[in-house]
Order: structure tokens, then sequence, then C-alpha cells
């Protein structure tokens, strides 16, 4: 299939450095070899050069102040990937470890996300490479603002709708959004994330947690197994790792681990939920503080971890759930996990095991779910938000809930016959990634060469 080689190589030559991106890319195109082979018309659509390449790409100078007085500059970028199922829908990040090419990554991701999602919505992301770690709340507002002084000209209700991600929560989103008002003078549906009494949908900010447990609960009932009683690994100590641990325990199955960027916590009993959040919600402080009130838990600083991998994949357990960052779990975690007989993986995080790892999992043919598949509830609820905002509407809790669990399933569905029908029944990646695209890619032969 020269064009998808033709295709990768030119992206290798014409954005160098961007390695997170052609990960992302290599997979997704490789995938797609079958699916050419039976409806090569999409070759004649030049659709795999278009769909790499971003519609747009905004780059800005974010320039703030300190509390010290000192003037601070960063990197602001927002990607907007794909609009041919709606307006562009992803998150931005805030992180040190940001580049255009994790963006780019990301945003590439998120329009396949999406489209699995069965939602009007195309793909984007944004972010910068601040790092919001040790500043106060006021250098926050003052980042949030400038970078939304810069962002807002791009973005509204019908074109582009920003959300969170590492580093983006509910108080980012809340400077954000005051200072969207303040330059528009709208108050409208421009980001999800919100806060409840403003505009926020119930249910979102659990979703992509809550979601990536439905996503594994429908893989392992495909199986005839369950997530009941299950031991399960789990990676982050964020927005998604937080709530995929409260649904693990509504679910009956036992979570006893949990990581930040220091170090990975053990707790055999199963991780004390009420304190980890407030460690991470509200003291925003390191996990190693949680050893101070459970002394049966074990703690790995990142110093200690094997030289191949994270400590969190040496630990047993039956499902894993990688909820922190991208290629976070090593080929060799892979082959600790399978040695440790785990049969299931839902991805929280975007890309977090390495292309290595992920041909591990369908080599030993255990029910491993993309993230792309099984962190769409995130992205799905802020659609949902999206809805409530445009008809001035707020639904409760049983409604969304009742959504994200259709959506999640459907999305299970999707991915699991598209594999049937290309002869790879269990391969998860290669279903989500041949049912998201074709949706985008019949959508942009119908709009035309744009
Ligand atoms: P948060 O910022 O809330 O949490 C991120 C967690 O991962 C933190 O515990 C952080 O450690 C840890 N972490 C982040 N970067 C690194 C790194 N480079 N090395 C080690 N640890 C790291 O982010 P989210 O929970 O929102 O996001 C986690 C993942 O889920 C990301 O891949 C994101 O793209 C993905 N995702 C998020 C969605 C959402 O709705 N928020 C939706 C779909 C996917 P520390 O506490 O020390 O900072
Ligand atoms: O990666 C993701 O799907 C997100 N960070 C959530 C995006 C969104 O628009 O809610």
């Amino acid at each position: 299939m020269p064009y998808v080689h033709n295709t990768l190589e030119r992206l290798r030559k014409s954005s160098p450095a961007q390695t997170e991106f052609y990960q992302a890319a290599e997979e997704v195109l490789e995938c797609l070899r079958p699916l050419f082979e039976r409806s090569p018309y999409y070759h004649d659509h030049s659709i795999i050069e278009r769909i790499v390449e971003p519609e747009r790409q905004i780059m800005f100078r974010v320039c703030w102040t300190d509390d010290a007085g000192r003037v601070r500059v960063n990197k602001g970028y927002r990607v907007q990937f794909n609009s041919a199922l709606g307006p562009y829908k992803g998150g931005l990040r805030f992180h040190p470890s940001v580049t255009s090419g994790i963006i780019k990554f990301l945003g590439f991701e998120q329009i396949f996300k999406n489209a699995l999602t069965g939602l009007p919505i195309g793909g984007g992301k944004g972010g910068s490479d601040f790092d919001p770690k040790g500043k106060s709340d006021a250098e926050i507002m003052r980042f949030c603002q400038s970078f939304m002084t810069e962002l807002y000209r791009y973005i509204g209700p019908t074109t582009d709708v920003p959300a969170g991600d590492i580093g983006v929560g509910a108080r980012e989103i809340g400077y954000l959004y005051g200072q969207y008002k303040r330059l528009t003078g709208r108050y409208e549906g421009v980001l999800t994330g919100k806060g409840l009494n403003w505009g926020g949908s119930i249910g979102r900010k659990e979703a992509t947690g809550y979601g990536a447990v439905y996503f594994a609960q429908n893989m392992l009932e495909a199986r005839g197994d369950s997530i009941k009683g299950k031991t399960c690994l789990v990676s982050g100590a964020g927005n998604v790792a937080i709530y995929t641990i409260e649904k693990l325990y509504e679910v009956g199955a036992k979570p006893v681990t949990c990581s930040d960027s220091r170090g990975t916590l053990h707790d055999p009993r199963g991780v004390d939920l009420a304190l980890l959040k407030e460690l991470k919600e509200v003291k925003r402080t390191s996990l190693e503080a949680y050893l101070e009130q459970h002394t049966e838990a074990s703690y790995t600083p990142v110093d200690d971890y094997p030289t191949d991998g994270h400590a969190v994949w040496r630990i047993e357990g039956d499902v894993a759930f990688p909820c922190a960052t991208q290629n976070e779990l090593t080929e060799a975690d892979a082959e600790t996990l399978l040695g440790n007989g785990v049969t299931c993986i839902s991805e929280g995080a975007n890309m977090p095991s390495t292309a290595a790892a992920v041909d591990r999992f369908l080599a030993a043919r255990i029910a491993y779910g993309p993230g792309k598949a099984a962190n769409a509830g995130g992205v799905a609820t802020s659609q949902l938000e999206m809805a409530q905002n445009s008809s001035m509407q707020q639904w409760p809790l049983q409604k969304v809930d009742a959504r994200l669990k259709e959506i999640m399933a459907n999305i299970y569905k999707q991915c699991a016959d598209t594999a049937e029908e290309f002869g790879e029944p269990n391969n998860l990646v290669l279903g989500a990634n041949i049912a998201g695209f074709r949706k985008v890619a019949d959508a942009m032969i119908d709009q035309g060469a744009v």
C-alpha cells in the first residue's frame, strides 16, 4: 500500500521531531490498509493525505506576570484538526512537556475518538508548556486570562469548544471562561467542564473515568467475564484516575494502586478514595503523604522505578487502567502484566501504551481497549454539556449517566463489529481506527475537496 507508506514518509520529512504524532498517525494508517484494499475510492479523494494535515494550527505567545512582578512567557497552542463531523472539540493541556508535536498527536487521536462517540463533534486540541505546579491561584488566573486573550477570537460554541486535560480542571476552566465572557460579552457554551452552577453538566467531571470502567465492563462481559471482584491497577492520580477508582468501587472491583509524577502508591487493601481526593483535589500535594495515614500502603519514588518501565505495572492485578499520560506503559511493562495474568486493559489516558506494548497485548489476545475508544466518555459528556447549554437546560445525573453508559456500549459494539468485519475479532485497535476513520472520511468526501 504505497500511499500509507508515502504519507508517513512525507510526515516525517515535513514535520521533523514530532515523534508522538508519527506514533499516533502510524498506528491509525497501518490499521487502515485492509479498508483501503476494499474501498480504494478513499485514495481517489486523497483522504489520508488530508486527514493527517490539521485544518489550522494556531500558536501564540502567552505573557503573564508572576507574584514577584516578573514577566513570564509561555507558548500557547490550538490545533483545529478536522471539522468534517462538527465544531472542533478537545481539551487544553497545561504541562511543561507540551510541544507542538504533543498537541498534534492529541488532536489527531481526538478526530477518531470524537467520531466513535457518534456525536456531531470534530477534532481539536490545545494547551501550553505552562507548569501549574507550585503556582499561586492568582498566577494561574493571570496565566489563564492571558491565554484566553489570545485564543478567544478563534473559538466559539459552533466553531471550536475547548475543555480540560492534564493540568486543566474546573479552576482553570473557570478563569478561562471568565475572560472569554469579559472579552466577548457572551455567556455561551464555548468551553466544557464548567462549574455546575454556571453551565456545567452534571457528571462531566466523572465521565472519563466512569466511561473507562464501563468500557472495561463491556469488554469483559463480551468474554463471559465480569469486573466484579477484580483487583485493578490504576496509574495517575488526577481527574481520570480518581473517577476510575470511584467507579471501580461502585461496580465491586478493588483498585489497589495510583501514581503521580513523583511516585507510585500500592495499597493492597484498596486505595482510600476520600484521602486520595483530599490530597489531589484539595491540597494538590504528593501521593507520598498517603503513607502518614496508611502504614499498610507502600510507595515507590520515581528514582526507584525499573529502568525499562513504570513501577505500577510491576504490581500484581487482573485489570489495568493507565490514566496518567502517553507512553507510560512500555513493552517490558506489557510483558510483566501479561506474565502476572492481566486479562484486560482499558486506557483512560491518551496513547499510554507504546506501540510495542500494544503489539504484545494484541498478540496475547487479551481484552485491550485503546484510549480513543475507552476514554471517549469524557468528550462525549462534553458534547452533552454543549447540548444542554444550547437548549438552556440542565439534565439530571440519571439522564447523563444513562447516555454515557449507552454511548460507551455503542463505541464498544462499533469497535468489536468492525474488527469482526475485517476478520480480526477482538482487535479493538483495528476496529476503533477503521470505524472512526470511515465516519470522518465519508463526511469529508460528501463535503468536497476542502
Ligand atoms: P490531571 O492533570 O488531572 O492528572 C494527570 C495525572 O497524571 C497526575 O496524577 C499527574 O501527576 C500524572 N502525570 C501527568 N503527566 C505525567 C508525566 N509526564 N509523568 C508522570 N505522571 C504524569 O489530568 P487528567 O486526569 O485529566 O488526564 C490524564 C490522562 O487522561 C491524559 O492522558 C489525558 O490526555 C487523558 N484524558 C483526559 C480526559 C479528561 O476528561 N480530563 C479525557 C480523555 C483522556 P501529578 O499529580 O504529579 O501532576
Ligand atoms: O482527551 C480528551 O478527550 C479530553 N481531554 C476531553 C476533551 C473534551 O472536549 O471534553
